[in-house]
C-alpha cells in the first residue's frame, strides 16, 4: 500500500484542533485512498488533552490512519513532515498590544520555521492558522530559507466560505453554483471580499446584486462573521475554521475545478501592485501541486494603487481598492 503523508498539526489540543484532526484521519483532506500519519504538537501543558485527543483517534478505527505521535518537541514535531498545518498561536490577551502580539507568535512561529528548515520533507506544505496568520506564515517562512516561500501560506479559505455562502443564501442559489470569488488582503476586518468577477451558474452575479447590500451588508458581514460566531457561540469559529483548513490543503494537492478560483495567502511576486514577498490573499487556481496566481483580472483601482504607490502592507492595498471599487 501508499506510504503514509505526515501531517503535523500544532495547537492540536483546541478546539480547531479537535475538529481538523478527525477529518483528516477520514481521508478529507487527501483522499480516501490515501493513509495519514498525524504528529500533534503542543506545548507542555496541554500534551495531556492531546494525548486525549490521540485515544480517541485510535477509537476511531480509521482505515487510513497509520499512526498518532504527540510531542510537545517542536524539532521532532516537523521531522520528515509533508504537510504542517499551523494552528496553536497566542492570541491576543487583554492589556497586550500589537507588538506584544508579535514578540509572543515571533517566539512560535520563528522555532517552528527553523524546525521546517532542519527536518521536513521536501515537498513540506504549510499552511498557517493561527492569528495573525499572514505575519506569521511571513515568519515562519523567513526562518526556512531553502524551502520555496510560496509554500508557506495563510488562510483566507474560511472568509471565502464564508462570502460564497452569504452569496448564495442572498440570490436563493445552491453554493455549488456560486464561482469566481476573491478575498484581497488578509483574515482581518481589513480584508477586502471582491465580487466584481463572480459568477452564478456561470453568468456575472454583479447585475443581481444591489451596491448598498454588497457595501452596507455583505463586506461588513463577511469581515465581521467571526465576532458574529463568538457573541452566537460564546467561542471562536472551530468546525467551520477546520472546515476551511481542509478545503484549503484539498485543493493545493488535488488542485481547483478548471472554471473557478479560491482564496490564499500566499507569498507576494508583485502581482497586482503587492510587494514582493509580502503574505496577502489573492484569487489563485491550484494544479500539479502548485498554486497560481490569477492574473490580469480588470480590476483597475486595485492594481493601480499598489503599483503606483508600494503600500507597506497588503491590507493597505486591498482597503485602498475597497475604497476606490465602487466610486
Ligand atoms: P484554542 O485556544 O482552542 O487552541 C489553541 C491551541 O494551541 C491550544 O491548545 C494551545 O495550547 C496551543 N498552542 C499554543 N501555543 C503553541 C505552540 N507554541 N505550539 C503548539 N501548540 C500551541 O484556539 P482555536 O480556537 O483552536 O484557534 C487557534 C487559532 O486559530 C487562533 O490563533 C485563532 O485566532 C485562529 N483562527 C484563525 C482563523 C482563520 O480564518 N485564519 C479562523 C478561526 C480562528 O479564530
Amino acid at each position: 500500500s501508499a506510504t503514509p503523508v505526515t501531517v503535523t498539526v500544532t495547537g492540536a489540543a483546541g478546539q480547531i484542533g479537535y475538529a481538523l484532526l478527525f477529518r483528516i484521519a477520514a481521508g478529507e483532506m487527501l483522499g480516501r485512498d490515501v493513509p495519514v500519519r498525524l504528529r500533534l504538537l503542543e506545548i507542555p501543558q496541554a500534551v495531556k488533552a492531546a494525548e486525549g485527543t490521540a485515544m480517541e483517534l485510535d477509537d476511531g478505527a480509521f482505515p487510513l490512519l497509520a499512526g498518532v505521535e504527540v510531542t510537545d518537541d517542536v524539532k521532532s514535531a516537523f521531522d520528515g513532515a509533508n504537510i504542517a498545518l499551523l494552528v496553536g498561536a497566542r492570541p491576543r490577551g487583554p492589556g497586550m498590544e500589537r507588538g506584544d502580539l508579535l514578540e509572543a507568535n515571533g517566539g512560535i512561529f520563528a522555532p517552528q520555521g527553523a524546525a521546517i528548515e532542519a527536518g521536513a520533507a521536501d515537498d513540506i506544505r504549510v499552511l498557517v492558522v493561527g492569528n495573525p496568520a499572514n505575519t506569521n506564515a511571513l515568519i515562519a517562512q523567513k526562518h526556512a530559507p531553502s524551502v520555496p516561500p510560496e509554500r508557506f501560506t495563510a488562510m483566507t479559505r474560511l472568509d471565502h466560505n464564508r462570502a460564497v455562502s452569504r452569496l448564495a443564501r442572498h440570490l436563493g442559489a445552491p453554493v455549488s453554483d456560486v464561482s469566481r470569488v476573491t478575498i484581497w488582503g488578509n483574515h482581518s476586518a481589513t480584508q477586502y471580499p471582491d465580487v466584481s468577477q463572480a459568477l452564478v451558474a456561470g453568468e456575472p452575479l454583479l447585475p443581481r446584486l444591489d451596491r448598498a447590500w454588497i457595501e452596507d451588508e455583505f463586506i461588513p458581514g463577511v469581515a465581521k462573521r467571526g465576532a458574529a460566531i463568538i457573541e452566537a457561540r460564546g467561542a471562536s469559529s472551530a468546525a467551520s475554521a477546520a472546515s476551511a483548513a481542509i478545503d484549503h490543503m484539498r485543493d493545493w494537492v488535488s488542485g481547483t475545478p478548471s472554471d473557478d478560483w479560491t482564496s490564499v495567502a500566499l507569498p507576494s511576486d508583485g502581482s497586482y501592485g503587492v510587494p514582493d514577498g509580502l503574505v496577502c490573499s489573492f484569487p489563485v487556481t491550484a494544479a500539479g501541486g502548485s498554486w497560481r496566481i490569477v492574473e490580469g483580472l480588470d480590476i483597475d483601482a486595485f492594481s493601480r494603487a499598489g503599483s503606483t504607490r508600494p503600500s507597506p502592507s497588503c491590507a493597505r492595498s486591498a482597503r485602498r481598492s475597497r475604497r476606490s471599487a465602487w466610486s
